[in-house]
């Protein structure tokens, strides 16, 4: 009876770790699995990444000295060799000891990291500034140097590899799913920038890995960060929002770009375009090698990443469709143009909150299928798009969205989404109304 009892719990003990074994390693095998933090590319990454280390190695020496000792007691003086124990209670000598000991381990790991700490904060002096500001959910990036470089960085990662939860229907995610955006930060290498961090909404922080930072973005207040990264490690650096923001905190992904002075000069003169990818556009032929290159060496430790699919057309051409189109506002498009290019930036800018349907999410965000203002007076319309509602989540994407788009969304609203209004109206309508 007992034994029957003891091999079904050994039985079950076998089985449980069996399928804990499974689990552990199929989660390696799928995972692109690493140990430690990213290879660092900055000064500040790099003295982290020692410290990280040698304070690791110092908890090792401890842990194996403490348990060295510790098990070397029990063993030495187990019962069966009718060890007496001592009957001490109190030791100055060892409480000295214990106390002193841990101490200077403490003020040694206290040392070099108030170094770093120091070096972190040290904003100043720098080559180049950039304000951050976070919102539910993207970046928007603004160059403080005259340039007048300003723009907003949204996932462009396409929903429709989001909102797959069928796994017979599932479709292949792409090789950067969910740390994609349709424009990336563009920064110099071997230039000691300075971001001025800022929210519009909630908290928010902006977090880079490879650079050693991250910073909270709160509103009403500024928090500053730099990193120089070191010339010759140009390239693509993705990281994430790092403090938990809402629904779609998530999908507010941060991608860098790290080009050499003079591709980052050449940028600024053109007036800080970017390419269907999201990256510096520069007519420079090398351009697109470099960040080919640099991608595989931050990412591939040996293997080589699958070929990427045919890939998302569709997330290309949202990024088409984001990038505001620098022609002058009086083009008229066809209704079908509107409701094409309509559907691509409501499927970016607005699914968030409104949902894929239309439907919103109720007592949240309204529904765009049957709302007043979406089906109601054009006027009303145009005004919550362009202006937003002040202290809802609804922004003013006046200051976001072209003429253009901002009339092609509103046409889309207005007959899809289950709404049959039957009217559209043209960028010059929506230049009229700012
Ligand atoms: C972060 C969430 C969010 C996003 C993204 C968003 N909205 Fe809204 N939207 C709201 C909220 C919240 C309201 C309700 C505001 C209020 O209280 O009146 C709203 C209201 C609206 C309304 C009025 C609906 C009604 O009947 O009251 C329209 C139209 C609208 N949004 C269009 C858009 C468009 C177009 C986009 C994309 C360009 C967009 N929204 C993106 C949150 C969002
Ligand atoms: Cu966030």
């Amino acid at each position: 009876m007992l034994f029957s009892q003891h091999s079904k719990l050994s039985e079950r003990l076998s089985v449980l770790s069996a399928s804990l074994f499974a689990l552990l390693f199929s989660g390696l095998a799928q995972a692109d699995y690493r140990l430690n933090f990213q290879d660092p590319v900055t000064g500040v990454a790099r003295d982290i990444y020692g410290l990280h280390m040698l304070i690791f190695w110092i908890c090792v020496v401890i842990f194996v000295l403490v348990f060295g000792v510790m098990f070397y007691s029990i063993f030495k003086h187990r019962k069966s060799k009718n060890y007496e124990a001592s009957q001490f209670s109190h030791s100055t000598a060892v409480e000295v000891i214990w106390t002193i000991i841990p101490f200077l381990i403490l003020v040694g790991m206290a040392i070099p990291a108030t170094q770093v700490l120091i070096k972190m904060e040290d904003t100043t002096k720098s080559d180049l500034t950039v304000k951050i500001t976070g919102y539910q959910w993207k970046w928007g990036y603004e160059y403080m140097d005259g340039s007048d470089i300003s723009f907003y960085s949204t996932l462009s990662t396409p929903r429709t590899q989001i909102d797959q939860f069928n796994a017979e229907t599932k479709t292949d995610i792409g090789e950067h799913y969910l740390l994609e955006t349709d424009k990336a930060l563009i920064v110099p290498s071997g230039k000691k920038v300075r971001a001025l961090i800022t929210a519009n909404d909630v908290i928010h922080a902006w977090w880079i890995p490879a650079f050693g930072v991250k910073k909270d973005a709160i509103p009403g207040y500024i928090n500053e960060l730099w990193f120089n990264v070191d010339e010759g490690k140009e390239g693509i650096y993705r990281g994430n929002c790092a403090e938990l923001c809402g629904k779609d905190h998530a999908y507010m992904p941060i991608v860098v770009q790290v080009v050499t002075s003079d591709q980052y000069d050449q940028w600024v003169a053109g007036g800080g375009q970017f390419n269907a990818k999201g990256f510096a556009s520069l007519d420079d032929a090398s351009q697109l090698e470099m960040v080919a290159e640099t991608e595989e060496s931050i990412e591939g430790e040996g293997e080589q990443p699958p070929a990427e699919p045919a890939k998302s057309s569709f997330a290309e051409s949202v990024i088409e469709a984001v990038v505001p189109s620098a022609e002058a506002s009086d083009a008229q498009l066809s209704v079908d143009q509107l409701m094409a290019k309509g559907e691509k930036i409501y499927s970016v800018q607005c699914v968030a909150c409104h949902q894929a349907n239309g439907a919103g999410i109720p007592g949240v965000f309204p529904a765009i299928t049957g709302s007043a203002i979406a089906t109601g007076n054009i006027d009303a319309h145009i005004d919550i798009i362009l202006n937003g509602k002040p202290g809802t989540a609804m922004a003013a994407y006046g200051r976001q969205l072209s003429d253009e788009d901002i009339a092609a969304v509103i046409t889309y609203q207005r007959n899809a989404l289950g709404n049959s209004v039957g009217d559209s109206v043209q960028a010059a309508d929506i230049a009229a109304k700012r």
